[in-house]
């Protein structure tokens, strides 16, 4: 199983739809689709989404990493040595959705050489995940249609609403609407994107206070130290960090600071390895997790659901596994599908996704 050559491949799919949050956009899917060769013939893959507004990488910045910087380190070494491609990878700091493309791929070599699925070799819990759907920034009319058409169409019962806009009283009456339309029977929870300051984060919970929310993510920025632990301490609804929890360095402090009281886990950039140490720490520590989306294609979404598929704790609460319903196309072969409000992992060797060479070739940018 050693790693004979690793690619990144730029690709572009454009959305039909864009996502908006408070942070940003996005309209195109111009991802890195990450493949590890292994000298037995093996080849795994993953996607990377570069998201500068979180992680400061672009694709360029995440091919150049993995081809110039991570493969030639890495080519040589056996896939089954995941703690050394971890620890040589970790020589050079950030670049978390490059590394962690290049830890799902070396994952799916060492599942499609063992002939088994990587949700069984992780954990092999479950064998789907609850689906959370998140509604990007549109007007409260909108973002009810969109709500209900998932719900209706696919059985998407959870929601993720996008809030975080000045002044918030337009995201309260969009979770307003929301409630009303959908009933006490769906569960709502929102995220800011660091849009708001921590005082205009409390007056905009108490003002949504009998909307029976479940989540307040990162309502606002990590570097607003005392102002997170003064908003967490009299927060009504337990806090996510996610874009403030990338490490588990990060998770830690969250935590122990009294920052955040849940943990957002997203396998775009904590990769299989590292989700586990973030999964494992939260669990010694009591703490509640959600599988995030870091608005992932379908390979991204499946590496999510082969993660949150295999752990109880994962599992617990719906994935955010929806949006790449939004994308007008994507490269897999056998396209994932959303039913009864979940999704399926798949029975097969490595991750369960295949590469359509058509849809790679018409999509790709470097050919
Ligand atoms: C999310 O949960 O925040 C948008 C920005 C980002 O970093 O991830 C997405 C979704
Ligand atoms: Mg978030």
């Amino acid at each position: 199983m050693k790693i004979s050559k690793i690619e990144a491949i730029p690709f572009a799919i454009p959305y039909k739809k864009p996502l908006r949050f408070a942070s940003g956009e996005v309209r195109v899917a111009a991802h890195i689709l990450v493949r590890v060769h292994s000298e037995d013939g093996f080849v795994g893959e993953a996607e990377a989404p570069p998201r500068p507004f979180t992680y400061g990488e672009t694709q360029d910045s995440i091919k150049s990493m993995v081809e110039k910087v991570f493969a030639p380190e890495l080519v040589g070494l056996s896939c089954l040595n995941r703690e050394q491609i971890h620890a040589v990878m970790n020589r050079t700091v950030g670049n978390p959705t490059a590394k962690s493309a290049v830890d799902m791929a070396v994952w799916d070599v060492i599942g499609k050489s063992l002939q088994l699925p990587v949700t069984t070799l992780l954990g092999g819990y479950a064998d789907r995940m609850r689906v959370s759907h998140m509604l990007g920034f549109a007007s409260p009319q909108s973002m009810v249609v969109e709500a209900e058409r998932m719900r209706d169409v696919y059985g998407i019962t959870t929601f993720k609403v996008k809030v975080g806009r000045k002044p918030f009283m337009l995201d309260v009456e969009v979770c307003r609407a929301l409630r009303a339309a959908l009933g006490s029977e769906v569960e709502l929870y929102i995220d800011g994107n660091r849009g708001w300051t921590p005082s205009e984060s409390l007056r905009a919970l108490n003002a949504m206070n009998d909307l029976d929310l479940t989540l307040a993510e990162e309502l606002c920025p990590a570097d607003d130290v005392l102002g997170r632990k003064w908003l967490t301490a009299r927060s009504p609804l337990p806090v996510v960090a996610d874009e403030s929890a990338t490490t588990p360095g990060e998770v830690t402090r969250e935590l122990l600071s009294g920052a955040s009281n849940v943990i957002s886990i997203k396998t775009a950039r904590t990769g299989f390895t590292s989700s586990r140490r973030v999964l494992h720490l939260c669990e010694g520590l009591g703490t509640e997790v959600v599988m995030g989306n870091q608005i992932d294609g379908q390979i991204g979404t499946m590496c999510s659901a082969v993660f949150g598929s295999a752990y109880k704790a994962t599992t617990s609460r719906a994935g955010e596994l929806s949006n790449f319903l939004d994308m007008s196309d994507d490269l897999l072969a056998d396209p994932l599908e959303i039913s009864d409000g979940t999704l399926a992992v798949r029975n097969v060797a490595g991750l369960g996704i295949e590469v359509d060479p058509a849809k790679l070739a018409k999509y790709r940018q470097d050919s």
